[in-house]
């Protein structure tokens, strides 16, 4: 197995971000890539488990049930796979599996989190047929490592699971789809998954289960702060808050301060004041239509080949060629 290359997430970035994000005019923020610390890994992998949050188990149960039909549709005699925010890889097993049914490939999971990286690396290795090739990097900046690595024949298989395009912005998710089709030469192919609009009463209680693992996961990014920036953020004085925006169609996560207080953190240089009631918003989780997903790909250059939906929790994947 080779090491993966090193992490672009230096200390000094996420100081700058954290100094940016929480001491410019209007709504502070952290960016969520920030919540994927080895605690916060630890804690995202409890909530794929949760009762509350069918989204991860919809992306496994189309994966399974539909991993013959994706091998199927690719037909080139190599295939190398890319996945963005590949996690622990746990679902991605079952599609690797039946690819590597016809030929060897090559899967290289795209992941900022060491330890997921290197979870993700052992187990998927074992796999008969699997050479997998870790990036510790960017989305982008892995996609193009292994598109320059690609030899001619090659045919490259993007996976972009776990509704992840739905952490960005509308405008921002076509934009990316259009930067991974760039990395992309036609007849390549992306899946790329998306949780669907649903019921509040569904929907919340993804984002704040009653068992407190998601608020849990949400305040780890101020624990971070405090063991990575030497922050004094007093985590009882903040509490996590999951709503719906109904005119963005997203979930928001926000870490909301309980009283005023002024927080210091000496890594990123400034001191932070804080009024009750005032919030960091550290998550955004857009919410698609079926449609509008194939609409996003073809806007990006890509032609929508098949698109599954889960019986049980609303939930699509779009299988697309770029063209
Ligand atoms: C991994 C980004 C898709 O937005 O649903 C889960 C992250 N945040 N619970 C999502 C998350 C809170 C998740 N994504």
């Amino acid at each position: 197995m080779a090491t993966p290359t090193l992490a672009k997430y230096s200390l000094s970035e996420f100081a700058e971000d954290v100094r940016w994000g929480l001491t410019k005019d209007g709504q502070k923020e952290i960016h969520s890539k920030y919540l994927y610390d080895e605690v916060g890994s630890a804690l995202f992998e409890v909530i794929t488990v949760l009762p509350e949050y069918g989204l991860f188990r919809a992306d496994e149960r189309l994966l399974r049930q539909n991993a013959e039909s994706i091998a199927a549709s690719l037909e080139c005699q190599a295939i190398v796979v890319a996945e963005l925010g590949s996690g622990t890889g746990r679902k991605t097993a079952w599609l690797l599996e039946a690819l590597a049914k016809k030929q060897p490939i090559v899967y290289s999971p795209i992941e900022i989190s060491a330890k997921a990286l290197d979870q993700c690396s052992k187990e998927l290795g074992q796999l008969h047929n699997v050479d997998v090739r870790p990036l510790q990097q960017p989305y982008l900046d892995g996609l193009l490592s292994v598109a320059a690595a690609r030899k001619p024949g090659e045919q490259l298989l993007v996976l972009f699971l776990g509704s992840t395009i739905g952490n960005f912005e509308w405008r921002a998710a076509e934009l990316f789809l259009t930067e991974v089709r760039q990395a992309l030469i036609p007849g390549d192919a992306l899946l790329l998954s998306a949780d669907l609009e649903k019921p509040l009463s569904q929907l919340l209680p993804a984002y704040d289960d009653p068992l407190g693992v998601t608020a849990s996961f949400d305040l780890n990014v101020l624990a971070r702060m405090n063991r990575e920036l030497d922050a004094d953020f007093d985590l009882s004085a903040f509490r996590h808050l999951a709503r719906y925006d109904a005119a963005e169609r997203r979930i928001e996560m926000h870490l909301l301060s309980t009283r005023s207080q002024r927080v210091t953190i000496p890594r990123a240089h400034c001191s932070v004041p804080f009024i009750e009631g005032e919030t960091i918003w550290t998550e955004s989780s857009h919410k698609f239509r079926p449609e509008e997903t194939k609409e996003m790909g073809r806007r990006s250059g890509f032609r929508p080949l098949r698109q599954w939906l889960d019986a049980e929790w609303a939930f699509a994947q779009t299988l697309f060629v770029a063209e």
